[in-house]
């Protein structure tokens, strides 16, 4: 009999302290193989014949059972989102917020709320690539003592349209053209910017998604918002609104666009390789919680109406309260029982936490709920390990595809005597959910109301919120995707409809770049009540920040060929890691690179494997025979050309700048320094300058300078 050591069920929730993967990672559970009814599989290579070459036998349960499974084992993709990857961790709040909330997992800092996070891109396949320009969605569920609560977001704060009602079209909007399924993942074509065009209230929510903040870097770098304006209450039963963030303890990082598209086609799975691989390293990724409340009263005070999910509320006029801190630091054990199968639902709310009348978000009541039933063959989704909450279930559900629980007793209905008329419903002071007792009076009408109706003011704060460079990435977007639109009147309705309102300026020159002139009598003057207002610019907005922030988890490629200086790029390697950056070596071949002081190194990547846009940094090692013999290749000429273009931080000691000239990178900078540009003869200095460069992402001034990349042939 087979000895091996017992796994453990994979149907159990995992607890914080199965950490360690390594027990879960290859082998499937048990010693043995079983049917679905736990009956042993003598042999799971030939089917049951009458002979060995007569025909199968349909007695065979266990191929039957084997086929139908296989048969099945996709379910339909997320009808948007269906790209993700996600994570487990813990939530956990710095201090008690009961002045806002009774919410237990709020109210608690010794608590340790286990949380799943699932990041997503929002228009592509399941099997589309990573880094599309789009919007991420950030979904966390909150596994607390009192039920589930999701907080099913996006790394923007704003939303393209005001009513749910709208979704579908958006969305039909958004997705491929419909008869060739073309384009896959992308907004640049006809159906989105005529659905555009014609939608004013998209404006702002398209200047977000021109931004550099739908090409992040990692899931770890973005921010996240629950967008909607939701409603805390605390003991005593007031209400107060609320607006959630996430902040990234790693910073707001994106890449450059260019970039984006290379690794689309390099390396698809970018963003989750880097989760994943992250967490496995020992550093998690982490978030905290932010909380910007105002009063009931206050909902209309600052100019625009926090009902509409179009709007954010700037920093700068009600700052954002760090409250608490999410660490995402466990990968799931299997991808489709975690994070294919998990459901998030906006509806899931615990007591503490209620919702408002912002019309997006009451649609999206009703819509998870209900997509889950066709994704996840039926009502007992809920029953799923991934979805099931830590407190108590007890009610009289029953039945349906999958039903999980065994319930006893006959008392299936309420009230009942046969079974003491248990489960009853819970009074509040028991935690019964006790909805905010909102007063509602009006006329049954469908009409948008008159406080939605300022759709370009905060799209055009936005743009004035921005530095020069992310102005001109916002620019270049657009003209990027417009320039994809194939049909005239639909560029030009975007021009005179969505961007002159917001800008002139910024009209004027996407119309110079895809062939359009602007025309002035096709803008709408806004209609009364509905006048743009001009609103002060929100620092907050702006995601690059001059003071840099930490090395910790960037990616650095060192690049060595025989006869490199072994001693001192060990010195500059040990520092980068000390700062918790993670380097990797490479090379023309795999393996042992012989150095020039008898300290050779293993290349475990070469130019061909790995390109340039797989890291943050470069560093090209000293000793003039490797500095040779990679000027001479023109892999690495590319690679080192190629991460100056993309404004990262690239370092040379001593003859390694022999590299730098065959790339035409101007070593010799005169009076403008730029510092992510290190040429050094010292280990000591090029590492902490070096460094320095890393911490601050990239170097924009180089845009527009950068020389164009080599020619590949000699
Ligand atoms: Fe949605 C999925 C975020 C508006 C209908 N949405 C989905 C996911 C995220 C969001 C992060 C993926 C969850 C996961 O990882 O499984 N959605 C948003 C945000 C919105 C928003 C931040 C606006 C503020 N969504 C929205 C509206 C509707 C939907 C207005 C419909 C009326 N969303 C869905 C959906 C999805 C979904 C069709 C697809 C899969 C799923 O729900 O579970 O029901």
């Amino acid at each position: 009999m087979p000895t091996r050591k017992k796994q453990p069920s994979r149907t159990t929730k995992p607890t914080a302290k199965e950490s360690d993967l390594d027990r879960f990672r290859e082998t499937p559970d048990g010693e043995f193989l079983t049917t679905d009814q736990g009956v042993r599989v003598s042999s799971t290579d030939d089917s049951l014949k009458a002979g060995p070459r007569g025909p199968t036998l349909l007695e065979d349960f266990h191929l039957r059972e084997k086929i139908m499974r296989f048969d099945h084992e996709r379910i339909p993709e997320r009808v948007v989102h269906a790209r993700g990857a996600a994570a487990h961790g813990t939530f956990q709040v710095y201090r008690s917020l009961s002045k806002y909330t009774r919410a237990a997992f709020l109210t608690d800092p010794a608590a340790k709320t286990p949380v799943f996070v699932r990041f997503s891109t929002v228009a592509g396949s399941r099997g589309s690539a990573d880094t599309v320009r789009d919007v991420r969605g950030f979904a966390v569920k909150f596994y607390t003592s009192e039920g589930n609560f999701d907080l099913v977001g996006n790394n923007m704060p704003v939303f393209f349209i005001q009513d749910g009602m709208k979704f579908p079209d958006l969305v039909h909007a958004i997705k491929p053209n419909p008869r060739k399924e073309i384009p896959q993942a992308s907004t640049a074509h006809d159906s989105f910017w005529d659905f555009i065009s014609l939608t004013p209230e998209t404006a702002h929510m398209v200047m977000w998604v021109m931004s550099d903040r739908a090409i992040p870097r990692s899931y770890r770098m973005m921010e996240g918002f629950g967008v909607h304006t939701f409603r805390l209450i605390d003991p005593a039963g007031k209400a107060r609104l609320v607006k959630f963030h996430w902040k990234p303890l790693l910073g707001t990082h994106s890449l450059v666009w260019e970039e984006a598209q290379q690794i689309a086609g390099k390396d698809p799975d970018y963003h989750r390789r880097d989760l994943f691989e992250a967490i496995e390293a020992g550093a998690p990724a982490e978030y905290e919680l932010g909380l910007q409340v105002v009063d009931e009263a206050d909902v209309l005070k600052f100019g625009f109406d926090l009902l509409d999910a179009t709007k954010l509320l700037p920093e700068e006029l009600v700052p954002v309260e760090r409250v608490g801190k999410l660490t995402l630091d466990r990968n799931p054990m299997n991808f489709f029982a975690e994070t294919e199968q998990v459901a998030f639902c906006v509806g899931n709310v615990v007591p503490g936490i209620d919702f408002t009348n912002d019309p997006l978000l009451q649609a999206r009541l009703f819509s998870y709920l209900d997509t889950q039933i066709t994704r996840l063959g039926g009502p007992n989704f809920a029953e799923l390990p991934i979805n099931r909450p830590i407190a108590p279930v007890h009610n009289n559900q029953q039945d349906g595809f999958g039903r999980q629980t065994i319930n006893g007793g006959v008392a299936n209905y309420s009230p009942n005597s046969l079974g003491d008329n248990f489960p009853k419903p819970a009074s509040p002071k028991e935690g019964g959910y006790k909805h905010y007792m909102e007063r509602i009076d009006g006329q049954k009408i469908r009409e948008r109301s008159d406080s939605f109706g300022d759709h370009f003011s905060q799209a055009r704060m936005f743009l004035d919120s921005m530095t020069d460079v992310e102005r001109t990435h916002l620019t270049e977007a657009l003209c990027f995707e417009i320039g994809k639109v194939e049909r005239l009147p639909v560029r030009q309705r975007v021009i005179d409809a969505i961007l002159a309102p917001i800008d002139e300026a910024l009209a004027a020159t996407v119309a110079k770049a895809v062939g359009s002139s602007r025309d002035k009598a096709a803008t709408k003057a806004p209609a009364k009540g509905q006048r743009t207002k001009t609103m002060a610019p929100s620092p907050a907005l702006s995601i690059i920040r001059p003071d840099g922030g930490s090395i910790a988890t960037r990616r650095i490629a060192m690049l060595v060929a025989e006869g490199f200086a072994g001693r001192s790029l060990a010195a500059v390697k040990a520092a980068l890691e000390k700062g918790g950056a993670s380097v990797e070596l490479i090379s023309t071949d795999l393996g042992t690179v012989k150095s020039a002081d008898g300290a050779d190194a293993e290349a475990v990547r070469t130019f061909m494997i790995a390109p340039s846009v797989m890291y943050d940094a470069v560093f090209i090692a000293d000793g003039q025979a490797s500095a040779d013999a990679l000027a001479g290749t023109d892999d690495a000429v590319r690679f080192v050309g190629e991460a100056f273009r993309h404004c990262k931080a690239v370092a040379a000691l001593g003859a390694g700048r022999t590299l730098l000239t065959a790339a035409r990178i101007a070593t010799d900078q005169g009076k403008d320094q730029d510092p992510g540009l290190i040429v050094e003869t010292a280990p000591g200095t090029v590492a902490t300058r070096f460094m320095a460069g890393i911490a601050r992402h990239r170097h924009w001034a180089r845009q527009g300078k950068a020389k164009p990349r080599p020619p590949l042939e000699p």
